[in-house]
């Protein structure tokens, strides 16, 4: 049975050649699953694709490949659970030991959500949505609570319900945290009309995010963010987060090789073209992956789950990537990757990205979520096995094994804040702070002018929430510097604001433990106006055991925890201490723990750590036990 082209799989699951004809289809418009209330005011409205092939940046498309055809035992599952149309449902990709584990009893209960309904779903419905929206004929309290909490992060939109009910997170995908300043205007334009509520946040994935955002302009967002080369989809729940590289590829001196085309790529067949890309889009987990151009490691491949790491091949002299795998942050577990024995040639990345998804998600464990992360899947298989197993689905590739790299010399990993020689002669690269990550519409207006001043028209977002200013001539630094902006942002901050990273925390996150960008900020400042500290200290800040502002990577990091005070519950910090970053990264150890971060508290004892641990000292005039 066909309907607009599409074959409609309902009750169809015992004639399994026809699921074939989905292999290279566009996912079809059908009305969303939502309460009744919001069916009855749906009759009648079309349903806009946010990402519509109508007016997308590229038009470009991938071609799917076929899924796999629904075996015997998935088929009898499928039925139990009352589950009919299997385009529908999150399973349609998968293999059918993954649509088995997906449909087990045990499964992991965002399983049995995707199950019911994909989040694919979602790229579509958030267009109709929109449009019931602005008529009046619903609102989001209407919607399904799986569809508004958890099915809308498929398509970026992160719903705020314990902090700011009714708006959304949108996060985005910046593929090596590069934008334009046309983007740049595009952004400001979107969080402008939210006043006070509308900011927008780099990450710690290099990347940017919306605040303020609502479900009436959600699709329009969207649309406008293909039509400007940018997406949200697949950028959170189980699916790749944004690719990290180098904030300096393609100017660096020392690079091996510019990254940026590669990240590109890679968005592109991870995402379809940022469209969505229903095949890769229900994985077990989330999977991070970092490309590393340099020996700086930028984008700490030792924490990601995949870290392809450039360097030359020791025999032939060609530059290509060793892998590393597994390596994750969670509340239960804190792994560095380890060795994925294999060797990348430059023009096998992206098919070894693809092959690599899509053993995860056709293996990957779907029972429990704590388990479900790269790593227990490579230490079970072991890497030799993973290498041949990837190198399977790549269509019978035989991977080359790791190549084994000894450096005479030690190289630190750099600071790309300040001005910085590119490797084109007359160029620099201009590095500004910018604290905690937070920024508003006219900071990303001045941005965008400033890069097209005096740069190429082009900024760099950092892991450490920073920005970067590439291809700027020598002789127009030092006008440059006089921009107002970077008094707020500054050029060469202090050694403490320098190395500042913080998660969102509290004031938006509805997980966290302790509120974390606005304590940072005031904190790091009075530290820096009491002590004088010789080098750039690393203090990241992250409101939970999630870690998403990489506690364990900082040289002294603060994790929201329990503490008590006075006998009562209060906002408390675990502090980690010596994280190394670059080669040869280490994580840092737990040091203290239930400390309260009442400033009277928190204060004095970093104080004491910066003073015995990094060589602060006290300013004159300021006495040496001040709090
Ligand atoms: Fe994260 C969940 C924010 C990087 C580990 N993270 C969340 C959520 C979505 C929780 C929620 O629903 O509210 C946070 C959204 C808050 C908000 O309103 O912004 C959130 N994570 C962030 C960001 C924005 C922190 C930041 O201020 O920069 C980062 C967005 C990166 C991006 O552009 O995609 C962010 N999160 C990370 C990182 C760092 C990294 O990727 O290097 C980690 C640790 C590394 C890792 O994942 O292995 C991280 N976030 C988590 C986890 C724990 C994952 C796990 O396996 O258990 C969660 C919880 C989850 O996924 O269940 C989480
Ligand atoms: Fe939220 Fe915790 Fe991540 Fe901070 S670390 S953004 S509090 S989930």
């Amino acid at each position: 049975m066909q309907t607009g082209g599409m074959v409609n799989v309902n009750m169809k699951l015992s004639q399994p050649q026809q699921l074939r004809s989905c292999a290279n289809a566009r996912l079809p418009a059908r009305p969303a699953a939502r309460t009744a209330a919001a069916l009855r005011a749906s009759s009648g409205n079309g349903v806009a694709s946010a990402n519509g092939a109508s007016a997308n940046g590229t038009g470009r498309r991938l071609v799917l490949e076929d899924p796999p055809l629904v075996s015997e035992e998935v088929s009898a599952l499928m039925a139990e659970q009352g589950i009919t149309d299997l385009e529908k449902s999150g399973l349609l990709y998968l293999s059918n030991d993954a649509r088995a584990r997906a449909l087990a009893k045990k499964a992991a209960k965002p399983e049995k959500i995707k199950n019911e309904k994909g989040g694919h779903m979602m790229w579509s419905e958030v267009g109709e949505l929109g449009q019931m929206i602005r008529k009046g004929d619903m609102s989001w309290e209407d919607l399904a609570l799986d569809d508004i909490d958890i099915r809308l992060k498929w398509s970026g939109l992160f719903h705020r319900r314990k902090r700011a009910p009714g708006t959304f997170m949108m996060r985005l995908k910046a593929p090596n945290g590069e934008l334009t300043a046309k983007q740049l205007r595009f952004l400001a334009g979107c969080i402008e009309p939210y006043g006070e509520k509308g900011c927008a946040d780099i990450t710690t994935r290099a990347n940017m995010q919306l605040r303020g955002v609502t479900l009436g302009e959600a699709d329009q967002i969207m649309q406008g963010l293909v039509e400007h080369g940018l997406s949200s989809v697949m950028s959170g729940m189980d699916n790749v987060r944004n690719m990290t590289g180098s904030p300096i590829a393609g100017i660096d001196p020392h690079e091996f090789l510019d990254v940026r085309p590669l990240n590109y790529a890679l968005n592109d067949m991870i995402t379809n073209f940022g469209h969505g890309n229903p095949a890769l889009t229900n994985l077990p987990r989330k999977i991070n992956i970092g490309l590393s151009p340099s020996r700086d490691d930028f984008p700490h491949t030792h924490i990601n789950d995949v870290g392809l790491v450039a360097c030359k091949d020791p025999a032939t002299g060609e530059v290509g990537f060793n892998v590393e795998l597994g390596g994750y942050f969670s509340i239960k577990r804190n792994a560095t990757s380890i060795p994925g024995e294999t060797f990348l040639a430059v023009d096998q990345v992206v098919p070894y990205c693809k092959a690599l998804l899509e053993v995860f998600r056709d293996y990957g464990a779907r029972i429990d979520r704590q388990k479900a992360r790269l790593m227990w899947m490579v230490e079970d298989m072991g890497a030799d096995k993973f290498r041949e197993l990837v190198g399977e689905y790549m269509g019978g590739v035989t991977l080359r094994k790791g190549v084994h790299l000894k450096y005479d010399d030690v190289w630190a990993r750099r600071d790309v804040l300040g001005v910085h020689p590119q490797k084109q002669p007359g160029f620099v690269w201009v590095g500004a702070c910018v604290p905690a990550g937070r920024l508003f519409a006219s900071d990303l207006r001045d941005f965008a002018r400033v890069c097209e001043e005096y740069g190429d028209g082009t900024i760099r977002l950092t892991v450490e929430q920073d920005v970067i200013f590439p291809n700027v001539p020598e002789a127009s630094v030092g006008a440059m510097r006089a921009e107002p902006i970077f008094q707020k942002y500054e050029i060469e901050p202090g050694n403490l604001t320098r190395g500042m990273v913080s998660c969102t925390g509290a004031q938006f996150c509805g997980v966290a433990i302790i509120e974390t960008k606005n304590r940072a900020m005031a904190i790091v400042r009075k530290l820096e106006e009491q002590l004088d500290i010789p080098k750039k200290v690393r203090m990241h800040w992250t409101g939970c055991p999630n870690s998403c502002a990489q506690a364990q990577v900082a040289d002294i990091g603060l994790m929201g925890g329990p503490a008590r005070l006075d006998g009562k519950a209060v906002e408390g910090v675990r502090i980690f201490l010596g994280g190394t970053i670059g080669e040869g990264a280490a994580l840092a150890a737990e040091f203290e723990k239930g400390i309260p971060c009442e400033e009277s508290i928190l204060l004095p004892m970093l104080r004491e750590l910066l003073i015995e641990r990094y060589g602060a000292t006290p300013k004159a005039g300021v006495l040496a036990g001040a709090a």
